[in-house]
């Protein structure tokens, strides 16, 4: 079909008899934390995408929801999960292949989110991402590293983060020790609900600025020139209920969920949520505010959404991109260092034995 040009007339749609326009928008859920942020973003609801979870844990995999759920490497766990091992995790991705192949398809934005530091979700959301960025997706990748009593799991999580990096155009990284500032009297289960929720609004924002209508729209490809411009990704949020935007800028940029340097950082995507009725010029002072020590040439850009459910509301949800952060310097030294070494030569950065790591998914 020729597409050069599409002719209508004034009163009919192009939405609606071509995809054109119309990203189509995967979100993929890795082990139990993936699952788990994946399922509560189900039940939220998300208009324009399809959930999908994989596990190699039959028992969690029937606990939660999603459009569609794959449960991978059964003859390997027999369904019972990687035991935070993730050269496991990977086995069981490669003998899926062709199963996840299949669920990815052809989206256009693939999110893939894991907790990082058990054996699943860190084994298998590298080998995802790398199929999806092989089937053309732009892959943005939300990933959580462990408490710091969880000691040993750090090591796992490096070796993730590590890989990911590699195969995701942009990394987000979220650290559950900031929980520990943010909601230190919740309980465990509570507490992780609430980066869960995160994670999924992040989702939610980003995908709904680009599938539903907004005032200032967001298309797919400003999204995906900002996400692909490269480095490590955070994310900053905020919300004010007396619509004040100096202070909800002050508590956007108090709010990360890494500990981050973005003086420098050389993009950002602001995605604003307002009541009806929002000035014009407020909008501005957000925008203005949170983007005022980045580099001068930094690529901006922003969406604003007006609903009447944020009445009264002004918040703010912003991921910038190549920001520095101590933690994930340290684990891209390695790669860093004059002759060619690289991590993957390096036992403490990639615990992965030489098997899981020879196969990769063929391009
Ligand atoms: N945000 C969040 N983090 C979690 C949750 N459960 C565990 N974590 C964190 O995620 C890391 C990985 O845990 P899981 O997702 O349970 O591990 P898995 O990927 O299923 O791996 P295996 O169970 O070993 O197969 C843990 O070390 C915790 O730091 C959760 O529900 N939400
Ligand atoms: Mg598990």
């Amino acid at each position: 079909m020729g597409l050069d040009a599409v002719r209508r007339t004034g009163s009919q749609t192009f939405l609606d008899s071509f995809s054109l326009g119309k990203p189509k928008v995967l979100v993929v859920g890795c082990g139990g934390a993936g699952g788990n942020s994946v399922s509560r973003l189900h039940r939220l609801g998300i208009h324009g995408a399809r959930t999908l979870v994989v596990n190699t844990d039959a028992v969690h995999l029937d606990s939660i929801q999603a459009d569609r759920k794959l449960l991978i490497g059964a003859a390997v766990t027999r369904g019972m999960g990687a035991g935070g091992r993730p050269e496991i995790g990977e086995r069981c991705a490669e003998i899926a292949e062709a199963e996840l192949r299949n669920e990815l398809g052809d989206a256009d934005l693939t999110f893939i989110t894991a907790g990082l530091g058990g054996g699943t979700g860190t084994g298998v959301a590298p080998y995802i991402a790398e199929l999806a960025q092989a089937a053309g997706s732009v892959v943005i990748t939300l990933a959580t590293t462990p408490f710091r009593a969880e000691r040993g799991r750090m090591r796992n999580a490096q070796a993730g983060l590590h890989r990911l990096q590699s195969v995701s155009d942009s990394f987000i990284v979220l650290d559950n020790n900031r929980l520990l500032d943010l909601v230190p009297n919740l309980p465990v289960e509570q507490a992780f609900a609430v980066m869960d929720h995160l994670v999924s609004e992040v989702i939610k924002g980003v995908t709904e600025s680009i599938t539903l209508p907004s005032l200032i729209n967001l298309d797919f490809n400003d999204v995906r020139t900002i996400l692909q411009s490269g480095g490590a990704s955070t994310i900053f949020y905020g919300e004010n209920a007396d619509e004040d935007p100096e202070a909800v800028v002050e508590e956007t940029l108090n709010n990360p969920l890494l500990d981050v340097d973005y003086r420098g950082a050389r993009g950002a995507l602001i995605h604003i949520s307002a009541g009806p009725g929002l000035p014009l010029r407020t909008a501005h002072e957000v925008v203005e505010g949170l983007t005022a020590r980045m580099r001068p040439d930094a690529n901006v850009i922003f969406g604003v959404r007006v609903d009447r459910k944020y009445q009264g509301i002004l918040r703010v949800l912003t991921i910038m991109t190549g920001v520095r952060s101590a933690a994930l310097d340290a684990v891209n030294q390695p790669v860093t260092l004059e002759g060619g070494s690289s991590a993957q030569d390096d036992p403490i950065l990639l615990p992965m034995p030489p098997s899981a790591q020879g196969h990769r998914p063929a391009r």
